[in-house]
């Protein structure tokens, strides 16, 4: 017998009949999964084609552009503005907003068309990660920088593993698999575990020295409790902690030895970094915070570009570490 699997879209044509939505929203996924699937491919050619290197810019976050950074931009610029639903959207590759349809647009769009750079030389695991706000039917538009909390949605592909994560406002964490004929298929709910036998640490463990004391003073206190894991792209990191609890953390690096080393405001993005996952794991059962404590999804961007640190994943670690947080110890 051959087995035969529901698809990403029929799920979401039923959830969205199920709760009497638009095909908007639809419109808008398709583009995505169109937007991954063409990554994926040329991820996966990558090595053979000569697309896993350097593209020789300078990115807005000062960093160095690989080629896939701008293939993946350019698809998923295509795809978003194609779907005609995107009023504008804020991407990591681009410093400004890019406008796509200020007018007849419903959503802003923030993603990551390619996260975790160091992994692409290699071929291994990265990420398009992205958070959709609904634009103010009801009156004036209030502007584009959303708290994560205002998102209807947030999602990963994890590339070239072929998972896609879709966290549904109010409506769970789902996973879906890329099948042979390339469809994302069989919606599975995540749900962190309750267990704290399976749960890991994630953390870039030669950064340990330099952050602030008592967060040094945690992670002493609860390493030998949980396995440690660390992969380096946010997508693949946090993978594994949906299915696996515990939590991944990236604190503000506050004592490096060299100060301009300092990185106070955290390393990752907050719109399409920190938010997404945070909101995928609020949906799944878990919990995020930042260096103060303070919800991740609480937090209002005053910038496109902004930073954090953070601290994601079974609500009863970041609870814990989040009193340390407000507590300075
Ligand atoms: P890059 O895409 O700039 O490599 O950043 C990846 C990332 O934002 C996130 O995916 C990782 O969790 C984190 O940075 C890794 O950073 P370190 O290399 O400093 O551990």
């Amino acid at each position: 017998m051959i087995r035969l699997e529901q698809t990403f879209m029929n799920f979401l044509l039923q959830h969205q009949e199920r709760h009497n939505r638009t095909y908007h929203f639809l419109i808008l996924m398709d583009a995505m999964i169109s937007a991954a699937k063409h990554i994926q491919y040329y991820y996966l050619t990558g090595a053979l084609k000569g697309n896993l290197g350097l593209a020789g810019d300078i990115n807005v976050q000062g960093e160095d552009v690989m080629r896939m950074d701008q293939i993946a931009q350019e698809i998923t610029i295509h795809y978003l503005k194609t779907s005609e639903r995107v009023i504008h959207a804020i991407s990591e590759e681009s410093e400004e907003i890019i406008p796509m349809n200020p007018d007849g647009g419903r959503y802003f769009v923030y993603f990551d068309p390619l996260d975790g750079s160091s992994n692409i030389p290699h071929g291994l695991p990265v990420g398009f990660l992205f958070g959709i706000a609904k634009r103010n039917l009801e009156g004036p538009e209030d502007g584009h920088l959303r708290a994560g909390k205002d998102y209807i949605a947030a999602g990963m592909f994890v590339i070239p593993t072929g998972t896609f994560t879709l966290g549904l406002k109010d409506a769970g964490t789902w996973r879906f698999h890329i099948d042979e004929t390339m469809a994302f298929v069989r919606p599975t709910r995540m749900v962190l575990p309750e267990d704290s036998k399976s749960w890991e640490l994630s953390f870039n463990a030669s950064n340990r020295h330099t952050y602030a004391e008592w967060v040094q003073k945690w992670i002493a206190g609860n390493e030998n409790k949980y396995a440690f894991r660390y992969l380096g792209a946010l997508a693949g990191d946090f993978h594994r902690i949906l299915a696996n609890g515990g939590m991944f953390m990236y604190p503000a690096i506050v004592n490096h030895p060299n100060p301009k080393k300092n990185r106070p405001e955290g390393k990752l993005r907050l719109m399409y970094e920190a938010s997404v996952v945070a909101f995928m794991c609020r949906e799944a059962g878990g919990t995020a915070v930042n260096e103060a404590g303070v919800p991740i999804l609480d937090v209002h961007p005053e910038k496109l570009h902004q930073r954090t640190a953070l601290y994601v994943g079974s609500k009863k670690l970041v609870e814990d570490i989040a009193q340390v947080l407000k507590n300075k110890g």
